[in-house]
C-alpha cells in the first residue's frame, strides 16, 4: 500500500554492459526504508568495515588459490558488484530449495514481483556463474530478510560466498569426496587463522542445506564464545546439473558467511546499525583499511522504552510488526523490539502479546515527545494496517 506510481530498479551487473530493470506488481513487499539501501554497496566503500573484511578475505583466497593450483590458468574472480534483485529460480529453484520452504513465504522474503526477490543469499548467484564457465569465484553483495529488530539482526546485511569447482580428473574414483570436504575445511581453518589470528580455535558443526550435502556451519571461540560464522558444504549434483555440468565429473564445495557478523567481532562493533552510520566519528576509526583497528564507543545515548499491547489479528506475523516500527519510526532509532509478555485468553483463546520497543539514535539524543510522538504513530499503524485490537 506504501507504493502507488510504478517503480523500477535498474542496477549495473558484474559484466557491466547488461543492467536490469524489474517491474514491480501486487507482490511487491519492499517498503520504503529498504529501497533505499539498495545500491548502497557498503561493502564496496574504501575504509568501510564492511569492505576492509571482504578485501582481507579476497586475498587470502586468491592466495590460497595460487598456492594450491585451484586453476590450471587464470585467476579467482571477486564479483562485488551484481544486481540484488535475483529470479526466485536463481534464489531458490536452482538451489533444490523446496517449494514450500519457510525462506520463501513473503513474511521472510522481500519480493519485488512474482517472480523475483531482493536476494536472501549470495548463493542465488551460484549457478549462473558456474554455467558461465567460472570454476573459482567469489561473489560479495547485500543480501535481503525481513527478520525481527536486535543489536545483531538488520533486513539488509552483507554476505560473501565462494565456490571452487575441481578438476574432474583430481576428484573421480574413490576419496573424491572426502577430497573435497578437506580441502573445504583447510580452507576454512586458515581463513579464520587469518582474520582472528594464528591461535584460533575452530569447530565444525553438521548442519542442512538444500544445495550441499554434506552441510557445516563452522564456529569460532571468541571471547569465550562459540560464533557461529559461516555455512557451507559440498555442492549437491542437482545443483551441478542445474548449471548444465555432468554431475559425475564435476565436483566442488561452496561456503557462505555473514561479514556484519565477522565485522562486530574483529572490529567490536557493538550495533549492527552502525555500519549504516554516516557519523565521521565512527567512519574516520576504519578509514585506514586495517584489520587490527577495535572500535571505540563515542557516547551512547540514553535509551527510551515504550511497550505496547493487542491481540493479535489472524495472520499476524512479528516480523511484519517490526518492519512496521522500521518504516514508521524511520529506520535506525529503533535498537530493539522484543515481545516481553504473552497472554492467551482461557476461554475465547484468542492471544495477546505486549512488546517493548527501545529507542535509541545512534548518533543524538531523542527528547520524551519525539518517542511519545513516534510511539503514537506506531500505534495507530499497527492498529490500522495489521489489524490488531489494542489494549
Ligand atoms: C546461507 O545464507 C547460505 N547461503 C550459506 C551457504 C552458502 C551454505 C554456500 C552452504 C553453501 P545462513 O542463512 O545460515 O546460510 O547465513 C550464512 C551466514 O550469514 C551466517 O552464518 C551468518 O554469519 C550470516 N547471517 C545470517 N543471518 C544473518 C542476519 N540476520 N544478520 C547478520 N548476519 C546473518
Ligand atoms: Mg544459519
Amino acid at each position: 500500500a506504501a507504493f502507488s506510481a510504478a517503480r523500477t530498479l535498474s542496477s549495473s551487473v558484474a559484466d557491466g554492459d547488461r543492467s536490469t530493470s524489474v517491474p514491480r506488481d501486487e507482490c511487491c513487499n519492499i517498503p520504503p526504508n529498504i529501497w533505499k539501501r539498495v545500491g548502497a554497496d557498503l561493502h564496496r566503500r574504501p575504509g568501510h568495515p564492511l569492505n576492509t573484511i571482504k578485501r582481507h578475505i579476497e586475498q587470502f583466497i586468491i592466495q590460497r588459490a595460487t598456492e594450491h593450483q585451484w586453476l590450471a590458468d587464470g585467476v579467482v574472480n571477486c564479483f562485488d558488484a551484481l544486481s540484488p534483485v535475483s529470479t526466485t529460480k536463481a534464489c531458490f529453484d536452482d538451489l533444490l530449495v523446496e517449494p514450500d520452504h519457510p525462506s520463501r513465504a513473503a513474511s521472510d522474503t522481500y519480493y519485488v514481483n512474482q517472480t523475483h526477490v531482493l536476494r536472501t543469499h549470495m548463493t542465488a548467484h551460484d549457478v549462473q556463474m558456474i554455467a558461465r564457465g567460472e570454476r573459482a569465484f567469489l561473489t560479495t553483495g547485500d543480501v535481503y530478510r525481513r527478520d525481527e529488530i536486535d543489536r545483531a539482526h538488520y533486513p539488509v546485511f552483507h554476505q560473501l560466498d565462494a565456490v571452487r569447482l575441481f578438476d574432474p580428473d583430481k576428484v573421480s574414483g574413490l576419496g573424491g569426496n572426502d577430497l573435497i570436504v578437506s580441502d573445504l575445511q583447510d580452507t576454512l581453518n586458515g581463513l579464520a587463522r587469518h582474520l582472528f589470528g594464528a591461535d584460533t580455535q575452530v569447530r565444525w558443526v553438521d548442519a542442512t542445506f538444500p544445495f550441499t550435502q554434506p552441510s557445516f556451519e563452522m564456529e569460532v571461540l571468541y571471547n569465550g564464545e562459540w560464533l557461529e560464522v559461516l555455512g557451507c558444504g559440498q555442492l549437491r549434483d542437482g545443483v551441478i546439473r542445474a548449471a548444465g555440468l555432468d554431475a559425475e565429473r564435476h565436483k566442488g564445495w561452496a561456503f557462505g558467511l555473514g561479514l556484519e557478523r565477522l565485522a562486530m567481532v574483529l572490529f567490536e562493533i557493538p550495533d549492527i546499525r552502525l555500519f549504516w552510520s554516516e557519523d565521521e566519528r565512527f567512519r574516520k576509526q576504519f578509514a585506514s583499511g586495517e584489520l587490527g583497528v577495535k572500535f571505540e564507543p563515542y557516547s551512547k545515548y540514553p535509551p527510551a522504552y515504550r511497550d505496547i499491547t493487542f491481540w493479535l489479528s489472524d495472520a499476524f506475523h512479528e516480523n511484519a510488526f517490526c518492519e512496521l516500527v522500521r518504516e514508521t519510526t524511520g529506520g535506525d532509532v529503533v535498537e530493539d523490539v522484543s515481545v516481553i509478555d504473552s497472554f492467551t485468553h482461557p476461554k475465547s483463546r484468542r492471544k495477546s502479546l505486549c512488546f517493548r520497543i527501545t529507542y535509541r539514535h545512534m548518533d543524538r539524543s531523542l527528547t520524551g515527545e519525539e518517542v511519545d510522538d513516534m510511539q503514537f504513530r506506531v500505534r495507530a499503524r499497527a492498529r490500522d494496517e495489521l489489524g490488531v485490537e489494542l489494549r
